[in-house]
């Protein structure tokens, strides 16, 4: 185990020590099994690759430009909202390596999902680097005042070929801050 490694698994010790005993994850079929069931809007490539090794479950894809679903939850407005997703990013042509997939918070301005989106803020640093082995990503958002709901919507941008790639996504997590543990934003495992 490289000294990486090793820094990794004590940090992601602490952050289990640190997390309450009820992780709180309130995303509807957060690991994609056998599907993307419970990601009501649009459509996405189902595969049968896990992110971490699973054999048992799958991940979404989006094909360079064809997914984008999202999962509504009610949020109460001023409150701070924990998110992370695992993904990576697989260039189609090497010498067009941006990345082409987003995961936005659209904070709405009624319970499910209803009324008008109030921000919209896209996830940073979604596939930092190209990212071409699955990794985490992770951060915390402030839901603004007068938000009721929260569209998490993960997809492609529609810009063909010039994206050059595909972006998985899988084991998405989205609940009230310090609920859902809170993991590195990317870390080695040897
Ligand atoms: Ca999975």
């Amino acid at each position: 185990m490289k000294r990486s490694g090793i820094r990794a698994l004590i940090l992601g010790l602490l952050a289990l020590g640190a997390a309450p005993a009820m992780a709180q994850n309130l995303i509807a079929n957060p690991t994609f099994d056998t599907d993307y069931s419970g990601w009501p809007v649009g459509a996405a490539q189902w595969v049968a690759e896990d992110c971490c090794g699973n054999p048992a479950s799958g991940s979404i894809t989006s094909h360079q430009d064809e997914t984008l679903i999202s999962n509504c939850i009610d949020v109460t407005g001023g409150s701070s909202y924990d998110l992370t997703l695992w993904t990576k990013y697989v260039p189609v042509n090497p010498s067009l390596p941006s990345p082409n997939g987003f995961a936005y918070v659209v904070w709405m301005s009624a319970a499910a999902c209803g009324g008008v989106a109030i921000d919209f803020p896209n996830y940073p640093d979604l596939a930092p680097g190209g990212g071409a082995a699955w990794h985490k990503v992770g951060a915390t958002f402030v839901a603004p005042a007068g938000a009721q709901s929260v569209s998490i919507e993960l997809g492609g941008y529609h810009c063909g070929l010039s994206c050059g790639g595909d972006t998985y996504f899988d084991n998405v997590a989205f609940g009230p801050a310090g609920t859902v543990p809170v993991e590195l934003q990317s870390f080695d495992i040897d």
